[in-house]
């Protein structure tokens, strides 16, 4: 008996897989920076300011580390700078400074 005569060599799809020009991605004015947070008294206060700066426009996540003390913001940076992340954990009523890293 006789299968179909399809022939799988020509059909086979051709996958084109570029690399973004530069190693760009698509959320370029992504930044991930650390800040310092003073204040912090408990598991609550980290979580406060977490859920603070994920109201603010511009930032993509919080994560807020009690125990060093420390927070990493994943923002946009042409919607905000590390001053307004700065000012919106003094809002939340802690002070911070940013990290150099
Ligand atoms: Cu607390």
């Amino acid at each position: 008996m006789q299968h179909g005569n399809v022939s799988w060599s020509n059909s086979r799809a051709l996958i084109f897989c570029a690399p973004t020009p530069g190693g760009r991605r698509l959320e370029d004015n992504m930044v991930k920076k650390s800040f310092k947070i003073d204040g912090m008294h408990c598991i609550s206060c980290a979580i406060n300011i977490d859920g603070e700066l994920e109201d603010t426009e511009g930032v993509k996540s919080a994560s807020t580390n009690f125990a060093k003390g420390m927070v990493e913001v994943e923002y946009d940076s042409s919607k905000l700078s590390d001053k307004d992340v700065i000012k919106t954990i003094k809002t939340a009523g802690y002070s911070a400074e940013l990290t150099n890293n």
